[in-house]
């Protein structure tokens, strides 16, 4: 049947991605509401050729929906998706508010689907550079178990939301007629310019976006026992972030094979044409589904070790894309509705 379906935070980046995803591949919507900010209210947003006015979320925006996709920041998502849920509806949340709750299933598609059925009114999105590193390790992880994950990443402006977007390119204007950048939403210039990820850090020197990508991998994969390590960093990159990887697993696992196995595992495309030297490039990710996979090759520091490279649209799979999906896997298990008729609060 058709859903009734909400997007929260719809005037923003991430928000206006997921318009456009409803509307491409067709989801099966009896309606459509836009929610955001008082800021916003009123503002009108053109959905399949009919024009939407986005209304300032309150306690009442749930009543009879379905489904709320939700991409508003933490803090909004932990005062609202409650009071979704108790209005009946299942919250797909983009922010890190309930990633790591026990009784919140934290899922992409295209590896853990089945966490999706365990859900008591709200599922997680989880982190992008989080989502598109599993994209393309599960699969090798699937064949030989992976021990350790070293990664470094390469994040695009789109991860601080539209302003961000908006900043980084008023900073290159600005640089390039001879005049200072300012920054705003970013700590520092991004234009020309990079910085490790400014969010807080922990005791042991590591930030939250480092972190999430600790925990979340091992919850997505089911385990504790991968080892996981992150130096993020903000580049002057639009919208794809872009993740160098070293894997290790308990045994060797041969390049060709893990090249194999990446050129048909769902979510992926292998880039990896080394005669021509062209490998995966955010410019190349920008406004694709699929993450780009390359430079797949056997660690020479380590006999079981292998290095790959990616970049996929952070906006997309790393946010909009992949929460479709759950609304999508919900709709074809027939578990919008919780297993359990007890909310989570
Ligand atoms: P608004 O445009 O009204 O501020 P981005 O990640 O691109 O910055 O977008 C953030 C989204 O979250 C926007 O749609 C923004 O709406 C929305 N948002 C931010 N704060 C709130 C809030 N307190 N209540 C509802 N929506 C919010
Ligand atoms: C970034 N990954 O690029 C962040 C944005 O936990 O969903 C998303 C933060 C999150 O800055």
């Amino acid at each position: 049947r058709p859903y009734r379906v909400a997007i929260l935070g719809a005037t923003g980046a991430v928000g206006q991605e997921l318009l456009e995803l409803l509307e491409s591949r067709n989801f099966p919507l009896a309606d459509l509401k836009l929610l955001a900010s008082a800021r916003s209210a009123g503002q009108k947003i053109s959905f399949k050729g009919e024009s939407l006015a986005v209304e300032a979320v309150d306690d009442k925006s749930f009543d009879g929906i379905d489904i709320v996709l939700a991409s508003a920041g933490g803090s909004t998502s932990k005062a609202m998706a409650p009071k979704a849920v108790e209005a009946g509806a299942v919250v797909i949340d983009n922010s890190s508010a309930f990633r790591m709750n026990p009784e919140v299933p934290l899922v992409v598609p295209e590896v853990n689907p089945e966490a999706a059925s365990e859900h008591k009114g709200i599922i997680a999105n989880p982190n992008c550079t989080t989502i598109l590193m599993a994209v393309a390790v599960y699969p090798l992880h699937k064949v030989k178990k992976i021990r350790r994950i070293i990664a470094a990443t390469y994040q695009s402006a789109s991860g601080a939301g539209a302003k961000a977007m908006a900043e980084v390119q008023t900073q290159a204007s600005a640089i390039l007629s001879g005049q200072q950048p300012v920054a705003s939403i970013f700590p520092y210039p991004l234009a020309f310019n990079l910085f490790p990820h400014n969010t807080p850090l922990n005791e042991m020197g590591y930030c939250e976006e480092e972190m999430k990508m600790v925990n979340e991998t091992r919850k997505i994969f089911g385990t504790q026992e991968i080892r996981v390590s992150a130096t993020c960093v903000r580049v002057p990159v639009l919208r794809a972030h872009s993740e160098a990887i070293n894997l290790e697993f308990d045994e060797p696992f041969d390049k060709d094979e893990a090249r194999k196995i990446l050129s048909s595992a769902p979510g992926v495309k292998l880039v990896d044409d080394w005669q021509g030297n062209y490998f995966p490039m955010p410019i190349d990710a920008t406004g694709r589904d699929e993450v780009l996979v390359g430079r797949i090759r056997q660690d020479i520091s380590h006999n079981c070790g292998l290095e790959l490279w990616l970049c996929g649209d952070q906006i997309r799979k790393g946010a909009a894309l992949n929460a479709v999906q759950i609304a999508e896997l919900l709709v074809e298990k027939n578990i919008v509705k919780p297993k359990l008729a007890v909310a989570l609060t």
